[in-house]
């Protein structure tokens, strides 16, 4: 008996050795066996959370990230997922991933203004005006910069996934000008640039996380709330909103975050199943953001929303009411970077 495992376990290790040599006569020289350490795929569970609802495209776009993950790890590697807060907000999230408690989560980029302020510049209004520009920024020297920036705060980021255009929802009145923002009680984001910008305005802006808006919207805590429409509709904020203004006045994105703890204790091949498999479940969940925004619209005002067109020249006006406040903080978070997102931005426009 004893022999018999014996002359099987050796068996094993002639085995492995030419599967070993076969890998190694397709590369240029023989690794090494620290190299080889550094490879492999070992059984791993991946707790994933994201604020929204699983059929929201950032739902959709996760559960696609956990099937590519599935199938490129040959079932190894499990994403777990968690959706609608489940995990708690997006700032609860950060600081789990910060202490290796949690894996994943793909926060809009506003909250994190506090620790990276340069992802402010995602928060200015009016900066840019499709998607394919917002892609061309984020994707390009602008975004990866900024993205390197998270590895000294315990964060990865992989890329960037899309929240998109935010459109100002309230039960006060129709808001269609400038002036209409006085006095409305808005939930901003936890962050500085949005809550200063609706003050510029004349609102009494409120921040906020994500996951307490629809409460404090149906017990009139607050007036009003702003979010793209994939959100307004998957939230049900139409059912306490009646009104709905197409201000397009920011285009936030989302970051996704892996827990740096957890990130290096990886190997490269595993890493390289991670960023492939976010970066390839972005580009399905920014054209499937792209789709339901595009159709959100029409369905809102059919469950009753009231619909507001906000003219270029009302846009216009806002845009100069709030500029004293972008330039001070265009200042603060320092103008080279600042200047690089106008010129990539204009970049992307002449392509
Ligand atoms: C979801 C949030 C949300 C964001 C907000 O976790 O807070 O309004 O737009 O989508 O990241």
């Amino acid at each position: 008996m004893k022999k018999w495992v014996k002359a099987l376990s050796m068996g094993l290790i002639v085995l492995s050795l030419i599967v070993l040599a076969g890998c190694g006569s397709g590369g240029k020289s023989t690794e090494t066996s620290s190299e080889k350490a550094a490879s492999g795929i070992e059984e791993r569970v991946i707790k994933a959370g994201i604020g929204l609802n699983e059929d929201h495209p950032q739902g959709q776009g996760l559960k696609k990230f956990a099937e590519l993950v599935a199938e490129k790890s040959g079932g190894k590697l499990k994403v777990q997922n968690y959706y609608s807060a489940q995990l708690g907000d997006d700032q609860k999230m950060i600081e789990a991933l910060q202490g290796g408690l949690q894996e994943i989560t793909i926060p809009s980029t506003s909250p994190m203004v506090g620790m990276i302020k340069e992802f402010g510049i995602f928060d200015f209004p009016f900066v840019f005006n499709n998607e394919e520009e917002a892609d061309y920024v984020l994707d390009g020297p602008v975004g990866q910069k900024i993205l390197e920036k998270l590895p000294e705060f315990g964060l990865i980021g992989l890329t960037y996934w899309e929240n998109g255009f935010r459109n100002l929802t309230n039960s006060k009145r129709p808001v269609a000008t400038a002036e209409d923002f006085q006095g409305l009680k808005i939930r901003t984001m936890q962050n500085k640039v949005h809550l200063e910008a609706f003050a510029a305005l004349g609102a009494n802006p409120t921040p906020m996380p994500f996951s307490e808006v629809f409460t404090a919207l149906e017990s009139k805590t607050v007036d009003g709330q702003e979010n793209p429409f994939a959100t307004i509709e998957s939230n049900k904020f139409y059912e306490v909103q009646p009104y709905l203004s197409l201000t397009n006045h920011v285009y936030t994105p989302f970051v996704f975050l892996v827990s740096k703890k957890f990130w290096d204790q990886l190997s490269e091949e595993e890493q390289k199943i991670l960023r492939d498999s976010a970066i390839e479940a972005g580009k399905y969940q920014r054209e499937l953001n792209r789709k339901v925004n595009g159709e959100a619209l029409e369905r809102l005002k059919s469950y009753g929303m009231k619909v507001n067109e906000v003219s270029p020249e009302e846009k216009e006006k806002m845009n100069e009411i709030i500029k004293p406040v972008i330039d001070k903080f265009a200042k603060e978070i320092g103008e080279d970077l600042v200047n690089e997102l106008y010129s990539e931005v204009k970049k992307a426009r002449n392509k």
